[in-house]
């Protein structure tokens, strides 16, 4: 902006005193071809190296994708009986979700997006708890620290600047700990994912960004949210490497994602990883997915599903038989079971809680209005308007979990 006659400024690109050539002394610091992702998404399934593929990992995986798959469907359905307010599904994804949770260890944080509540309970969230906030309950539903698994993050892309803070901030103190932030195709064309990859890749902060492009942002396709080659090639820019994987085959992601997080622990700095999967359900139970896709398109990817997929594998692998299959299949339905039931019940809520652990000192602004709504509340008990169950003591945690499950 022109300040006054005597201020000089910078003149637009296309006049004449815009040089674009850099000045002789700089030089790229880094050969991008190392960086570069594979031209085809990197497969174990079906490839020479399914054979090396750990057995015990593969049936791990098994068991957490069919366990994910039902859950997905369980959740799909509290939100058809009114008893979930909305359920971003991860149907088609499960793959993705449960691999970015086994790679991580007791100390390392998970940073999910809304659509990852697989991926925290994979991690051992309880999953009444990981629902809290989809049901509009209670605030972030679990206590963050306790589980290394920061809120399920609503507004888009926020979580990576976050997951950048807290690995810099463990690398300064000395922590051994690795930050693992989830990301959807969408998210990347937020400023904040270019804020917290750019800052990650100039101080090599211990953290691995994870996209699941699953084609679709609600209703934009991959083609209208960007023109790059890959979304793993936007790491070549931020000099650090991308890393493109097919976010259906299981041990794939689960490989490609332990060798980023190595990388982080061991100094090397963060990774950005593309995992070309596809969302199968709606963006939302709120959402109608048929007007802006064929059921063609959808019926394709059926056929490159993650469950069926490492099926194939296992079973020509002699490692999975009728009885495991049912097995595993029966452990997965007596999660939803269990997980209905509780959904079922009506969760006792204080409407103070409002108020609670948002701010560590409440602003005056806020002190004034809890005093009011306090006052509203025994104003109503005492004229026996409260409606059964409110405002009864409870936990000061919200709705409580039960055992760590999903392991
Ligand atoms: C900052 C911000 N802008 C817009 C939205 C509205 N919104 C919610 S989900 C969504 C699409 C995100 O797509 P993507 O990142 O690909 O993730 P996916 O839902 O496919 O997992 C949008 C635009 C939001 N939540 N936050």
């Amino acid at each position: 902006m022109r300040k006054s006659s005597s201020t000089t400024v910078q003149e637009l690109p296309g006049s004449a005193a815009y040089r674009p050539t850099p000045p002789p002394a700089w030089r790229p610091r880094t050969d991008p071809a190392p960086l570069l992702p594979d031209p085809e998404p990197f497969r174990v399934l079906g490839t020479d190296a399914a054979a090396a593929a750990d057995p015990e990992l593969l049936l791990t995986l098994y068991a957490q994708l069919v366990r994910g798959r039902r859950y997905n469907a369980q959740a799909t359905a509290l939100t058809k009986q009114g008893r979930l307010a909305v359920y971003p599904s991860s149907t088609g994804q499960e793959a993705c979700e449960v691999a970015a949770a086994l790679v991580l260890r007791e100390q390392d944080w998970l940073f999910p997006s809304y659509r990852d509540t697989l991926a925290a309970v994979a991690r051992g969230l309880d999953p009444v708890q990981a629902l809290t906030l989809l049901r509009g309950d209670w605030h972030t539903g679990y206590d963050p620290h306790e589980h290394r698994i920061a809120p399920l993050c609503t507004p888009l892309a926020t979580q990576l600047p976050h997951a950048v803070g807290l690995a810099h901030a463990a690398r300064l103190k000395g922590d051994d700990v690795v930050a693992l932030a989830l990301v959807g195709d969408g998210g990347t064309s937020e400023g904040d994912f270019h804020e917290a990859l750019n800052f990650a890749a100039v101080w090599r902060a211990p953290v691995v960004f994870f996209v699941q492009n699953n084609g679709f942002a609600i209703s934009v396709p991959l083609a209208k949210q960007t023109a790059a080659p890959s979304l793993a090639h936007k790491a070549v820019g931020y000099g650090m490497p991308g890393r493109l994987v097919d976010g259906n085959d299981a041990p794939a992601v689960h490989q490609v994602l332990s060798e980023a997080m190595e990388r982080a622990r061991s100094g090397g700095g963060p990774t950005l990883v593309e995992a070309v999967t596809y969302r199968m359900d709606a963006h939302t139970n709120a959402d109608d997915a048929t007007r802006y896709r064929g059921d063609a398109d959808v019926e394709a990817w059926r056929e490159h599903d993650p469950i069926l997929l490492l099926e194939r594998e296992l079973t020509a692998r002699g490692l999975l038989d009728d009885g495991h299959r049912r097995t595993v299949a029966e452990g997965a339905e007596a999660m939803a079971a269990r997980l209905r039931e509780r959904m079922n019940a009506d969760p006792v809520l204080d409407p103070m809680d409002l108020f609670a652990e948002v701010y560590a000192e409440r602003t005056g602004q806020l002190r004034e209005q809890a005093d009011l709504l306090r006052a509203e509340l025994e104003a109503s008990e005492e004229t026996g308007d409260a409606g059964e169950g409110s405002h009864s003591p409870h936990s000061p945690r919200g709705p409580r979990g039960e055992e760590g499950d999903a392991r």
